[in-house]
């Protein structure tokens, strides 16, 4: 069997398998790479003052990891800078805070190309290589231009944006072309290859083909649907670990009979935190003989905290959350519960069965894994009612989740109420059609499908004249 090498941004294999990490990417990865033999590359999370190429190899709980450091100009351009800076907004339709950076584009171009230079000694002629996230677009092209001549796949994680959007972005035609130099293209949705093939068809004057195939810039690519999920069986024995249990009922106990709404998110504008809250405002006013009787739980670790956006929201959250704690708690009750940390995803499960409702309420998700993981750690006889954004990617499969519109407070809040009085029988019904597709969407299901989709993807090109292209 041909190895697996994966390349991301960061690589973050948990050093302890139970434990979890932040980032759905990370739980899914590692559990590839421990069915395929092969290695992670990415880069180390370190910064040094020069870059230096050195490569760091080491095992991480069964995974084989190949980390590089990064120089400091490196961090601020390409991954603050043009990852995070530029394309996570704009692929979440964010124009507001998109930076418009030459030289973040410079950094971008520059670590993808240092990141191909250090892979391509490593890669064996029969490797498949996956590369993950839109940190790492034009890496394929710059693999290529050295002479790579191995299947290489992409896999997007985040939503693919609309042409009037991605045009906003200058090079937008020279980011699409350098991902023809991939064999493979992976979205969670269909709604994400569609308007990636729009792209193609309209802006790119390519040719949509049969089964998704896609030609332009005298290029051929192979485009797919791949949902992502959770390691399923992982996450049942987290839930009935003995801390799983134990979060369970401390969490039973300090709610005090009340019912609890829980949100689990990073801190990030696409989670559409602010308006949650406000929905849940909203609520509290509808509802004010229903108040004493809920409690929202908004558990939210910090991310990207270097990049000012982020920066700014986790002041707006703070005061957000205090404004509203200030305006309805009384003396022996406090209608939110805001916490900045991580929790093991043990305490998670533990975490999420205690809850009557899973508040799920991104603004542009690329799919969205804890609204899975929330389905996943219910009560079969008693489960609670997950609220699920329509613009989350998880959205298109799970229709029995009771769908909102993030951005209306009042239908945020209807939705609450309505999940806080729907009967057991319904409960029960929707979570047994929610818990169908946490399974057919297993994090296994879509590694198997992808990998396999790569294997088979047909190469009609000589890589003479796919690289020729390029130069
Ligand atoms: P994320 O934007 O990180 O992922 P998501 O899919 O929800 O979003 O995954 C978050 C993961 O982090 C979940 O596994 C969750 O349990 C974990 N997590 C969140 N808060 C935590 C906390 N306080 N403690 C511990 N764990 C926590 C990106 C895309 C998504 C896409 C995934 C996978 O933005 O749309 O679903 O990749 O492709």
């Amino acid at each position: 069997m041909s190895r697996l090498i994966v390349v991301s941004n960061r690589v973050s294999a948990p050093t302890d398998p139970a434990g979890g990490s932040v980032g759905g990417l990370a739980m899914a990865l590692s559990a590839a790479l421990k069915t395929y033999n092969g290695l992670w590359f990415g880069w180390s999370g370190e910064t040094v003052e020069t870059f230096t190429g050195v490569l760091e190899i080491e095992e991480r709980a069964g995974v084989t990891v190949a980390l590089v450091d990064l120089e400091a100009q490196d961090v601020d351009e390409y991954y603050n800078g043009y990852a995070n800076g530029t394309l996570w907004p704009l692929f979440h339709h964010r124009v507001d805070l998109t930076a418009y950076e030459r030289s973040y584009g410079e950094g971008y171009e520059r670590v993808n190309r240092r990141f191909a230079e250090i892979l391509a000694p490593l890669i064996e002629p029969d490797d498949l290589i996956w590369v993950h996230d839109y940190h790492l677009i034009p890496l394929a092209r710059d693999l290529r231009r050295l002479g790579v001549k191995n299947r290489i796949g992409f896999f997007l994680h985040t939503p693919w944006p609309v042409r009037q959007l991605l045009v906003t972005l200058p090079h937008h035609r020279r980011l699409v072309e350098s991902m023809f130099a991939f064999d493979l293209l992976g979205f969670h949705t269909r709604e994400w290859l569609d308007l990636f093939r729009d792209y193609v068809a309209s802006e790119a004057g390519g040719t949509l083909l049969e089964n998704d195939a896609m030609e332009a810039f005298g290029q051929r690519v192979q485009g797919g649907v791949f949902p992502i999920g959770i390691d399923v069986e992982g996450f049942l024995q987290a839930r009935a670990s003995p801390l799983g249990v134990r979060t369970y009922d401390r969490m039973v106990s300090s709610t005090a009979f009340r019912s609890l709404i829980v949100g689990v998110d990073r801190l990030d504008y696409s989670k559409g935190l602010e308006q949650r809250l406000l929905g849940y405002e909203q609520f509290l006013k509808d509802n004010p003989e229903m108040r004493s009787e809920v409690l929202l739980l908004q558990i939210t670790p910090i991310s990207r905290d270097d990049v000012d956006t982020y920066h700014d929201m986790r002041g707006r959250l703070d005061s957000l959350a205090g404004r509203i704690n200030g305006a309805y708690a009384e003396m022996d009750w406090q209608p939110i519960r805001y916490l900045n940390r991580t929790y093991r995803r043990d305490q998670l499960a533990g975490i999420y069965r205690a809850a009557r409702v899973g508040l799920v309420t991104p603004l542009r998700d690329g799919m969205n894994l804890v609204a899975k993981e929330y389905v996943c750690a219910q009560n079969p006889e008693d489960p609670g009612v997950l609220i699920l954004s329509r613009f989350a990617g998880a959205a298109a499969r799970m229709g029995e989740a009771l769908i909102v519109n993030p951005f209306s407070r009042e239908e945020l809040s209807d939705a609450i109420k309505q999940a806080l009085t729907m009967p057991l029988d319904e409960r029960i019904r929707r979570w047994t059609a929610l818990m169908q597709v946490v399974r057919e969407t297993d994090v296994s299901i879509w590694r198997d499908d992808y990998v396999s989709a790569l294997r088979g993807v047909e190469i009609n090109r000589e890589d003479g004249a796919r690289v020729a292209g390029y130069q």
